[in-house]
């Protein structure tokens, strides 16, 4: 494993638990996970949680309910008899939030600052479950840079519309930088879950996180545009020539936090478009649903291989 992995995983606890960069959560007598409508003193969460293995975050409420029902019948996992499966968030009216055994299941909405709240809520909702070396993936869809629509791709690294591999925010006035960390084991791992038979490839290279994704993206599409399709294809050769393969807007935060946390993560994006070639999405529903579940195929590959080597 490469200097990142290993700095990573010495950031957990020995027995593999969460822990928290932020001193003040150990002193508060209760903490509360506002948006995920959760609480230390209200909940149990070690009783809840303290299983979770995986944790799943796509964009949307409605995918990862279909995730959720996805991978219980892939893992095999029985309810309690008479239960249905429930959005443990629900009354958070902000982000969903299903529990399949060792399967967590969160939707993470648009754009860094959604991402980015849902995980200090979530890394915290691991270190107060005492779970056990989590492994966090992004599942999600994104616009691909002169790749066929469909192809898979595993982010190897993610940058923001500067290039740069660094989540930036600015806190107490001033410009704070957090490297945007992906595991380069964990990619490799799902690469080869890859199968030969299926019709579309599965790819790994630099994905751009932009903060817009009209103007942000080089749209000409949006209500406003100043700039025109030559400077706009220029710009999408360079960020070609500089190893990007697709674009989306959450992997900056994702990959920053959760490396900052000690947790491996990975992002696996299916791409619902070839910018190269233009900039609307035009792919109907049904092909635009089928793409949605390439992603979540390899990650029920990856967690159901961990759980059949355990
Ligand atoms: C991919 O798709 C969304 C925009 O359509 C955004 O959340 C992303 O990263
Ligand atoms: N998501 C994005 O952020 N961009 C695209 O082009 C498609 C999906």
């Amino acid at each position: 494993s490469n200097g990142a992995d290993e700095e990573a995983d010495e950031f957990l606890y020995e027995d593999g638990t969460v822990r928290l960069r932020n001193s003040n959560i150990e002193l508060m007598d209760q903490d509360i996970l506002y948006h995920l409508a959760l609480g230390s003193g209200s909940h149990d969460l070690v009783e809840m949680f303290g299983d979770v293995k995986f944790v799943c975050l796509g964009g949307t409420p409605k995918r990862m309910e279909q995730f959720a029902h996805y991978i219980m019948g892939e893992i095999g996992h029985k309810l309690p008899t008479g239960t249905t499966l429930q959005d443990i968030s629900q009354f958070s009216y902000r982000y969903s939030m299903y529990k399949v055994g060792p399967v967590l299941s969160i939707s993470h909405g648009m754009g860094l600052p959604s991402m980015g709240i849902l995980l200090h809520e979530v890394i915290k909702l691991m270190y107060h479950a005492k779970v056990k070396d989590p492994v966090f993936l992004r599942i999600g869809t994104s616009g691909g840079i002169g790749i066929e629509p469909g192809t898979v791709v595993i982010s190897e690294q993610t940058v923001d519309g500067l290039l740069r591999p660094y989540y930036e925010l600015a806190v107490l006035g001033k410009i704070v930088q957090r490297p945007a960390v992906l595991d380069k084991k964990l990619m490799r791992e799902l690469k080869a879950l890859h199968h030969a038979e299926d019709p579309y490839e599965t790819v790994t290279g630099k994905t751009m996180c932009t903060t817009d994704f009209y103007e942000g993206q080089g749209r000409l599409d949006g209500a406003f545009c100043d700039f025109n399709e030559n400077e706009k294809m220029e710009y999408l050769e360079k960020i070609q020539s500089a190893n990007v393969i697709n674009m989306e807007m959450e992997s900056l935060a994702f990959a920053a936090l959760t490396h900052s946390a000690g947790i491996r993560s990975a992002v696996i994006c299916v791409t619902i478009v070839d910018r190269l070639k233009g900039d609307q999405i035009h792919a109907p529903k049904e092909v635009l649903d089928e793409y949605q579940k390439r992603p979540q195929k390899l990650v029920s590959r990856y967690i159901k291989k961990f759980l059949q080597t355990k």
